[in-house]
């Protein structure tokens, strides 16, 4: 635990400065997943995760720089009007201006926060016409994605284990323990996906990090999100309501591919050929991988 601290306390801190002093270049690691040892936020792939990343860190500049104030404040207090220093005490109970001045401020403080908050709210929830639907159901303890678009086929995704995963790894497709799965759900790149949320026993969560999804998923109701991958890549997100045993072990993988890929794909999940589709996306996986490593050499 003290080794932990010691190796990640300096980072931490480091991190929370850099939050402070470069607010844009705070967040730009891990895509789709988080680094080892990663402090900020998981890269925005979708205009509403880039718009959650500003608000993020425009709320947490005003908070470092309100407790930085009021400390320095205080220790400005405690010198300044210690008994030594400031014998006889002022009487003053009142002061108008400072009244007004630590009533207006705080407001404008707060509208400050509040504009940019209500803006991303309305966009989070003015849902673009679709390109694709996809229906998320939760299951104890795994993701089922059907596509009613696309003649109603549906993914089911169970966790791949430590030597699944390290098979994957063999071949060359980049696979994390804990969040690959044995069936990605495949999305266009650039278009509006409607995923709409529901489980069929418990409070699950449908959420992807860097696309800013977030949404229960509520036995006998329907609730929903949207996205516009800007990228291609695979996205890994978590169960996010505690819902059991399993919990910790219902990843939700999203591949994101070109259009052509995608038609193939469903063209191929449609026709119930679900070998020629996990063809489709071993390959579309390297490439990906392969593209990754060449802008990574760079
Ligand atoms: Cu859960």
């Amino acid at each position: 635990m003290l080794n932990w601290i010691f190796k990640c306390g300096p980072k931490a801190a480091l991190a929370g400065l850099a939050t402070l002093l470069l607010p844009a270049a705070a967040s730009a690691e891990g895509m789709g997943q988080s680094l080892p040892g990663q402090m900020t936020l998981q890269a925005a792939a979708t205009p509403i995760a880039r718009e959650l990343h500003d608000f993020y860190h425009l709320t947490n500049t005003i908070i470092i720089a309100i407790a930085i104030f009021v400390l320095i404040l205080m220790l400005y207090v405690m010198f300044r009007f210690s008994e030594k220093r400031n014998k006889t005490p002022s009487t003053t109970t009142h002061h108008t201006l400072l009244e007004v001045a630590w009533t207006v401020i705080p407001i404008l403080i707060l509208v400050v926060i509040a504009i940019p908050s209500f803006k991303l709210l309305m966009n989070q929830y003015t849902y673009p016409k679709p390109d694709v639907t996809i229906k998320a159901i939760g299951n104890a303890w795994f993701w089922e994605h059907e596509y009613p678009d696309f003649g109603n086929f549906s993914v089911t995704s169970n966790m791949l284990t430590d030597e699944e995963v390290a098979e994957r790894n063999q071949k060359g497709i980049p696979t994390p323990r804990l969040l690959g799965v044995d069936n990605e759900i495949v999305v266009p790149v650039n278009k509006v996906v409607h995923v709409l949320v529901t489980s069929n026993d418990v409070i699950h969560n449908w959420t992807i990090q860097s696309f800013a999804s977030k949404v229960d998923a509520v036995p006998g109701r329907l609730t929903s999100t949207w996205f516009q991958a800007e990228k291609e890549g695979v996205y890994y997100g978590q169960c996010s309501e505690l819902c059991g045993l399993n919990h910790a072990f219902m990843p939700i993988a999203v591949r994101v591919v070109s259009d052509s890929v995608f038609s193939e794909w469903a063209g191929a999940m449609q026709a119930k050929d679900r070998k020629k589709a996990k063809e489709i996306l071993d390959k579309v996986a390297l490439e990906q991988a392969s593209m990754k490593t060449a802008a990574a050499a760079e």
